[in-house]
């Protein structure tokens, strides 16, 4: 299966996609993680991407796509995958789509989690106490709400119209998400037998 993860920022995307993925059986493939790899090397693509991302930015498409059409063409991408955070424009939508059409395929499902935009900004107030990332301060936390608002809330109205959306709620416990996505994908997978 290809299958995308989406929400906003905190909204657990990253925590649900090693599940998710591990139950289907494919990589899960994050694009704030490949970057944060980058970083943490010193490379030159991390050096870009560090100054959007500690910005709360989005870092530019052409280099975004650059690297996830280079991550898909590895082997073990070729029989499925989880995207964890991509796309987030309609420019990254396009351009997968692009990628996906050239081996003859499509995006099978959208999952989108939805969580209240307190419960985020508490959830990444306390990951920075944790974890010490960059990117969430408060200010830069509500900066990025903003931009999932302005530029990745309209892939919802893309994929709602290709039927290949489910919304699911990513309030309360962890495995209770986790419960909640597999419960989206067994029924969606129920419907294509
Ligand atoms: P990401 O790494 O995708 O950062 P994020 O949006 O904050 O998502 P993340 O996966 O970390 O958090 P999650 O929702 O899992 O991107 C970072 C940056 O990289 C972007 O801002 C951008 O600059 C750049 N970037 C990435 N992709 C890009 C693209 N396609 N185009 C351009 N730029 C791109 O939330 C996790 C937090 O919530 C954790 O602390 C977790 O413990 C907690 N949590 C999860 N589930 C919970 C639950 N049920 N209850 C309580 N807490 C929970």
């Amino acid at each position: 299966m290809r299958v995308i993860i989406m929400g906003a920022p905190g909204a657990g995307k990253g925590t649900q996609a090693r599940f998710i993925a591990e139950h289907l059986g494919v990589p899960a493939i994050s694009t704030g993680d490949i970057f944060r790899n980058h970083v943490a090397r010193g490379t030159q693509l991390g050096v870009t991407a560090q100054r959007y991302m500690d910005a709360g930015e989005y870092v530019p498409d052409e280099v975004t796509n650059g690297m996830v059409r280079a991550r898909l063409s590895e082997p073990d991408a070729a029989q499925g995958f989880l995207l964890d955070g991509y796309p987030r424009t309609v420019t990254q939508v396009d351009e997968l789509d692009g990628m996906l059409r050239e081996t003859g395929h499509s995006i099978d499902l959208a999952l989108c989690l939805s969580v209240d935009t307190e419960d985020l900004v508490e959830r990444l107030s306390l990951r920075a106490r944790l974890e010490g990332r960059a990117d969430d301060t408060k200010d830069v936390i509500r900066h990025r709400q903003r931009l999932y608002a302005q530029e990745t809330e309209p892939l919802l109205s893309i994929y709602g119209a290709r039927d290949t959306l489910r919304l699911v709620e990513g309030c309360g416990s962890v495995e209770d998400v986790t419960e909640r996505l597999l419960g989206a994908l067994r029924e969606d997978l129920s419907k294509s037998v």
